[in-house]
């Protein structure tokens, strides 16, 4: 890790009740979290989920923790397993967790444990459609989500699906803490622009942080 001293504070940005955006906050630690990614998907591939409606899903997919987040024809959910190789998933690395927990702090939540990180693959074209997560059972606890090459936009909407979104750009090294009053408002991702990023290539990664269990 780089010297706390000597270096701006990281630029704290308040985006709603309860939501706090952490601008360049994983930048530091990214590399080490690409490194610790590629053995992560080395067990556990990237895949295409289905929702519950049928349609496959842009966004790719894996997970580490102690539970992974799930979708398919039964609904979604957080399991233990990985499904595609039956094994339980890859544990959470220390940097993973370490990360979370410090943004966490940092963003007004001490003592967050992250059991569940849901990792997201955006490739040109891919989007997240507006959503809620609500398959965790403790709403009390917040999510971190980590932004990592290509630049995304994040729409974040209100408490009903037609409430018409912000848009905010999230660059790599962004992090967003929310909890609270907001924890439960809808958001997504727009469609990914093509481009090239020294860090991951031709692709967004977004790593978020739960308690699920
Ligand atoms: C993404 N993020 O940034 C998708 N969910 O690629 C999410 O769906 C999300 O950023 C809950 C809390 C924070 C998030
Ligand atoms: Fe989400």
């Amino acid at each position: 890790m780089d010297s706390l001293f000597g270096e701006e504070a990281p630029a704290r940005e308040a985006i709603a009740e309860g939501a706090t955006l952490l601008r360049g906050f994983a930048n530091v630690s990214a590399q080490r979290l690409m490194d610790d990614l590629a053995k992560i998907v080395a067990v556990a591939p990237f895949r295409h989920m289905v929702t519950p409606g049928g349609f496959r899903m842009s966004v790719a997919m894996t997970n580490c923790g102690q539970a992974g987040w799930v979708s398919d024809a039964k609904g979604y959910r957080y399991d233990a397993g990985d499904p595609v190789t039956r094994m339980a998933w890859p544990a959470m690395p220390p940097s993973f967790h370490q990360l979370a927990a410090s943004a966490a702090r940092e963003a007004g939540y001490p003592g967050f444990e992250a059991d569940a990180c849901l990792i997201n693959r955006y490739q040109p074209g891919a989007r997240l459609t507006l959503h809620q997560d609500r398959n965790e059972r403790d709403y009390r606890a917040p999510i971190v989500s980590v932004s990592l090459g290509l630049p995304a936009v994040f729409l974040f909407g209100g408490a009903s699906r037609k409430d018409r979104p912000r848009r905010m750009l999230l660059a790599s090294g962004d992090v967003v803490v929310w909890g609270g009053a907001t924890r439960l408002a809808y958001h997504g991702i727009a469609s990914l622009k093509d481009g090239d990023h020294p860090l991951t290539g031709r692709c967004r990664i977004n790593l978020t942080f739960r308690k699920a269990l």
